[in-house]
């Protein structure tokens, strides 16, 4: 069973907060603001699934409100609609055009106001159904190779902007055809889901991101993080494949499953895909210097 989903209510008159939150609380959970700061505040800090926003409020109107939600990453995401006294067309072409989900004129009716919210909710389940599915990778669980090269566009934007270092790992799990080959197809996929388990525990930092880039190759990206640092991740990912001790008796490596890693560290004047061929060129020289190792 999910959690409720979170509806916040934003309106300066409180009979009106008061009546749309009885409306809503049997099935949802409700948040509630007095204002357009307060709306702001609550949204940024609970991030609901839905708003339910007043137009004419005395601090701050709605349509600034979403204008000002819109503007922060955090939650530009969110869906709004807007519940106002304002019922003229120029109103809610608006708030559409300002990205409102829908726009419900005061004074509403409950079932209608409860089909809404019921409908924009659902489709708020389905966005994020397919975006999962657009940026997880379904064996493993942990993003794909397009999230991967997405978030590297940005991280490598910010370590720019910023100056900060900016890490990249590639992992290669070695004689993986030989595993298979020996063990069967299902086996490696239990494997390379183990591998991947593994990975994803060690990178720690909120920025980080473990990803599948392609068959048994994972990569890590580790922004803020100088190479000193990254081959430290490199190693507790080494030890944790090692703890690990998945048999791998046709290997000609080690009696138990090894990887190889190339990393490299973001130098003055490359661009992203240099990064990347750098830490590929240094997974070539891990797999000719005998494989299971990392090389830098
Ligand atoms: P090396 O040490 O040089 O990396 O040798 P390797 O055998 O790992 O390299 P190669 O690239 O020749 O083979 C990769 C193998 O990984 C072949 C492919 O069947 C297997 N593989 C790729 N994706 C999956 C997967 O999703 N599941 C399973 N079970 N195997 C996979
Ligand atoms: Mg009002
Ligand atoms: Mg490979
Ligand atoms: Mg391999």
């Amino acid at each position: 069973m999910n959690a409720l989903q979170k509806v916040l209510v934003a309106d300066d008159d409180a009979i009106n907060r008061e009546v749309l939150a009885e409306l809503l609380k049997p099935e949802y959970t409700v948040l509630l603001a007095k204002d357009g700061a307060q709306a702001l505040e609550r949204a940024a800090r609970h991030v609901p699934d839905l708003i339910l926003l007043d137009v004419l409020m005395p601090d701050m109107d709605g349509f600034e409100v979403l204008r000002r939600l819109r503007a922060d990453p955090a939650t530009a995401q969110i869906a709004v609609i807007f519940v106002s006294g304002l019922d003229r067309p120029e109103d809610e072409i608006t708030g559409l055009k300002l990205g409102a989900s829908d726009y419900i004129a005061k004074p509403f009716n409950a079932t209608v106001v409860m089909a809404r919210v019921a409908m924009h909710l659902q489709m708020v389940r389905q966005r994020r159904m397919l975006e999962r599915l657009a940026h997880v990778d379904g064996l493993t669980e942990l993003a794909n190779r397009r999230r991967f090269d997405e978030v590297l566009a940005l991280e490598y934007q910010r370590a720019r902007r910023k100056g900060t270092p900016l890490s990249l790992a590639l992992i290669d799990i070695d004689s993986f055809k030989q595993y298979n080959d020996h063990y069967g197809h299902p086996a490696g996929d239990r494997a390379l889901r183990a591998v991947a388990r593994a990975a994803a525990g060690c990178v720690r930092r909120p920025g980080d991101l473990a990803a599948r880039y392609g068959g048994e190759e994972l990569v890590l990206l580790l922004p803020d993080t100088d190479a000193t640092q990254a081959r430290h991740v490199c190693d507790k990912l080494r030890e944790a494949l090692s703890s690990l001790a998945i048999e791998h008796a046709a290997s000609p490596v080690s009696p138990v499953l090894t990887a190889s890693i190339g990393g490299a560290t973001l130098l003055e004047g490359e661009d992203a895909a240099t990064l990347f061929a750098a830490a590929d060129a240094h997974l070539y020289r891990a797999k000719q210097a005998g494989r299971n190792r990392l090389a830098w």
